[in-house]
């Protein structure tokens, strides 16, 4: 649109966004209007937005996609009567804000303050009703003296630990990268970044203790189900045996070599084993004539990733070790290998392998002509003996050669007093046999690891830990938080593997806290997740003193009812958030165990030709540019429209001129027709009895409408519901007295009340200029009204109604009104009433769709 159409468009219609933008913030924020309620007699509703880091480059309209949405619920929720906290914060530590500052040569407490600046200014382009008196920062030492506290919380409930390992790191951004933060082998911050592995001594939340609690709460909560299957994937509980194997050491000496399988059924048809080229005991079951070939294939396996060995298209790789060891069930001898698809990480580092039924097995069989024995047959043509529980068998057992491995469940075959067993209905079996025979148990396993929290960086909350060299680890007493980070101008990580803060003397040197001898503080900082985990619970009273939370506040708002963003964040902060509410929960801090009631995630909003918004795509669309160009009210209703609220949609200009052009006409259709708000006493003399039908159906119908989208974030069908609703509005406009009637007028103010928390400005306006603001000043604070069923059936029934026998009335009503409300209906009518008085009613009777008879006597 040019600029002349714009003020064209300014001219016919009178719709003025500019001089409304500038009106009405000045007196809401006089009405205190977006200030947090607490009205004791409302229920609450707690709706909150992911916490942003604000980032340098600002907001795009795709984050009004998350924005605008939970703007329009609180809204919603508040007209409901409800008490609403929406509140905002900045997620201001971390590696993103730190590398930023570094390529622009500042320090991130500088630009973090100008992007935030920048943020809410943005924000308050289209009008989002934060409550910045809740606002909070989690770099400030307010803040993070309580993520130091929390440390402390985990690290007396023995849930923090410092171990040594190997871990990934990150030659770009020159620290230790969490498992989460790496994908495909790379940097998630520096994607064409791939990362190594490093060892070093690092702090854990011990994650894995919550594992069971984090997989069955997940039914407790409504999120979307693709965000609880990643989790679940992501936790990856699996079933199965720890199997305890016996290595023989090349001085003949027996070691333990325990390997987990979700397969114990298999177990006679294991032909080899394999170990982790890491797994500590390679050295010491390394024959001497096999020494040379292990020590050059561990040099390969160091340089390949972990996807890149488990990846089952790859070609599996390994290196015998010359020794062997035993089958603790069949006492077989079998050759030990190293091989680079199985993981040190995962289960116990080893695997006990069985080339006939695992396809990785098979195909490293394959590759170095290891034996393969068929174990498992398919139970298809087999009988089962039901008294038995067992499966008959051929006396001879055909031998013919696999071309892949079969390793669905069947019947154990060649497996000595096992075979015949279903092999499922075996695995307990085993289990039981090996535990008696001290040879392994039943086990649960978890793929996930535990949370690896230390950064050596500067740019975050400092580890309060002193070291000392005679106490350890001491933690830093709770009064002494926070632990300040200093300020420093040369906090570029070294890629040394120590954290800047290493270099700062008056910073490093303190007393023991406990023995008061010389100590040294940890100068690892934390995780920014770490100061994700606990900001929902800050919220309600932000500048609370005595404690990271205020607990009556959070008694009152929490858990958050509403949750909303992007679904990036399926596995690290959402898992990481409810990892420590169940903590703070067991440690009897909070009522709840899990933070987040209800979470939605938005789709993605892309650039108009249909691929990622980006800075070097230059498809880029600023919440600046729009609002100059349409108003804030067109900006947010179109943010609406455009699309479900899941799916990835393109920004469309075309589209966006459309909803600026029905705010114009709504604008313009309402202030032709200002209601008649006087005088109508009679309004049948007026309105044509079916128009009014028809008009208060539309009216009940989209409110119906409108509340149930709202409710089930389908805004894209509730501002179209509107858009309908005007256009019968504008079709009824022109009949004769219409405008002048109470239905009209409610009409009206329904259209308006529904408006309101879609374009704030224009319902506003309208509110006032209509007259309603007797009925309250502001539209914002109504309440939302309530559809009426009746209003909604279109078809309707007269009644002749007979007294003994003579018609006293004609009553209409919904066609399906129930008999019992048709018999209160009749008998209360004014006409009829006369003639029951004084009488009893011995008779009731309705004649469907024709006639209803009552006999008095
Ligand atoms: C023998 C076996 C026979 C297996 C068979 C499977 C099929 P999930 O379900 O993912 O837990 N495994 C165990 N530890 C491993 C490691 N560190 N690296 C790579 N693979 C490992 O998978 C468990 C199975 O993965 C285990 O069961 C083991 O192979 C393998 F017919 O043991 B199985
Ligand atoms: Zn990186
Ligand atoms: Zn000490």
């Amino acid at each position: 649109m040019t600029t002349e159409e714009r003020s064209s468009n300014k001219k016919t219609t009178g719709y003025d966004y500019e001089t409304l933008q500038r009106k009405w913030p000045a007196r809401w924020s006089e009405m205190n209007l977006y200030r947090t309620q607490t009205d004791p007699r409302r229920p609450k509703f707690y709706c909150l937005d992911f916490f942003p880091y604000p980032s340098g480059s600002g907001l795009s309209v795709g984050h009004l996609r998350n924005y605008v949405p939970t703007d329009v619920v609180s809204r919603y929720k508040s007209m409901r009567g409800f008490n609403v906290l929406h509140p905002m914060g900045w997620d201001a530590f971390g590696l993103p804000a730190e590398n930023f500052a570094l390529r622009r040569g500042v320090h991130p407490r500088n630009s973090t303050e100008e992007n935030v600046t920048n943020y809410k200014r943005q924000m308050g382009l289209v009008e989002v009703c934060y409550d910045w008196e809740k606002e909070i920062n989690s770099s400030s030492p307010e803040y993070y003296r309580w993520t130091q506290w929390f440390f402390l919380l985990l690290f007396e409930r023995g849930l923090a630990y410092q171990a040594e390992g190997q871990q990934w790191w990150c030659p770009e951004c020159m620290t230790i990268l969490a498992n989460e933060q790496v994908e495909d082998g790379r940097c998630w911050r520096h994607t064409e970044t791939f990362v190594t592995k490093k060892s070093l001594k690092q702090w854990y939340f011990k994650i894995t203790d919550y594992a069971e609690p984090l997989i069955k709460d997940l039914e407790t909560i409504r999120w979307p189900d693709h965000i609880r299957k990643m989790q679940l994937n992501w936790i990856g509980r699996s079933e199965g045996c720890e199997v305890v194997f016996k290595g023989i050491c090349p001085d003949g000496n027996p070691v333990d070599l325990p390997i987990f399988t979700t397969r114990v059924d298999t177990i006679f048809g294991v032909t080899y084993m394999v170990l982790a080229p890491e797994h500590p005991l390679v050295e010491r079951l390394t024959m001497p004539e096999q020494r040379q070939a292990v020590d050059l294939y561990l040099e390969e396996a160091k340089r390949k990733s972990e996807i890149d060995r488990t990846a089952l298209e790859k070609e599996k790789s390994g290196v015998p070790l010359g020794s062997y060891a035993l089958n603790p069930v069949s006492g077989e001898k079998l050759p030990i290998w190293i091989g680079d698809y199985v993981l040190a990480s995962y289960g116990t580092g080893a695997v006990m392998a069985v080339p006939a039924h695992d396809t990785r097995d098979f195909a490293f069989a394959k590759r170095y002509g290891l034996p393969i024995r068929e174990v498992i047959l398919p139970a298809g043509n087999l009988k089962r003996d039901q008294a038995e529980n067992r499966y008959s068998l051929p006396d001879s057992l055909e031998e013919s050669e696999m071309s892949e491995a079969f390793v669905d469940y069947g019947v154990m075959v060649r497996s000595g007093d096992f075979s015949g067993l279903g092999s499922k209905e075996a695995l307990p079996i085993l289990g039981e046999f090996l535990e008696k025979n001290g040879a392994g148990r039943l086990k649960i396993n978890y793929k996930f690891r535990d949370w690896l929290i230390s950064r050596q960086r500067y740019w975050g909350a400092p580890i309060p830990i002193v070291h000392c060299p005679d106490c350890g680890a001491v933690p830093v007493p709770k009064d002494q938080l926070p632990v300040i980070l200093p300020d420093m101008k040369e906090f570029k990580p070294s890629g040394t593997g120590r954290s800047p803060l290493a270099n700062v003397e008056s910073f490093v040197k303190t007393p023991c806290p406990k023995c008061g001898g010389p100590g040294e503080r940890e100068t690892d900082t934390m995780d920014g997740f770490a100061c994700s985990s606990w900001y929902f619970l800050r919220f309600p009273d932000p500048t609370f003193t005595k404690g990271p939370f205020n607990p009556e506040a959070v008694r009152d708002w929490l858990p958050v009812d509403l949750y909303v963003g992007g679904a990036e964040h399926a596995v690290m902060h959402l898992l990481y958030a409810r990892f420590w509410t169940k903590v703070m929960h067991d440690a009897g801090l909070i009522h709840f165990r899990e933070p987040f009631t209800e979470l939605r995630n938005q789709g993605m909003l892309l650039g108009s030709d249909g691929s990622k918004m980006s800075k070097s795509r230059g498809n880029v669309v600023t919440p600046d540019e729009v609002v100059v160009k349409y108003g804030a009210d067109t900006v947010r209703a179109y943010i609406l429209f455009l699309g479900s609220f899941e799916s990835e949609v393109p920004w469309s200009d075309e589209a966006i001129s459309g909803v600026f052009r029905f705010m114009h006409r709504v604008y313009d259709l309402f202030s032709r027709f200002p209601p008649g708000f006087d005088g109508v006493q009679d309004e049948s003399s007026l309105l044509d009895p079916k128009l009014r039908k028809e008009l208060r159906y539309w009216t009940h119908k989209t409110l119906k409408k409108v509340s149930e989208d709202i409710e089930g974030f389908s805004f894209n069908t509730a501002v179209a519901a509107l858009m309908e609703f005007y256009n019968k509005l504008q079709s009824l406009a022109g009949a004769p007295h219409v405008v002048a009637t109470e239905t009209w007028t409610d009409a009206i103010r329904t259209f308006l009340k529904m408006l309101a928390p879609i374009a704030p400005f224009l319902a506003e306006e309208l509110w006032e200029k209509l007259g309603f603001t007797r009925e309250g000043l502001t539209v914002h604070r109504q309440s939302w009204p309530v559809y009426d069923p009746a209003a909604l059936v279109t078809e309707e029934i007269t009644y002749p109604v007979q007294v003994n026998g003579k018609i006293r009335d004609k009553i209409t009503v919904p066609a399906d009104l129930k008999d019992s409300e048709l018999k209160d209906r009749v008998l209360s009518s004014p006409k009829v009433q006369p003639w029951l008085e004084g009488k009893t009613v011995k008779n009731f009777i309705v004649v469907p769709r024709r006639l209803v008879s009552i006999v008095v006597g």
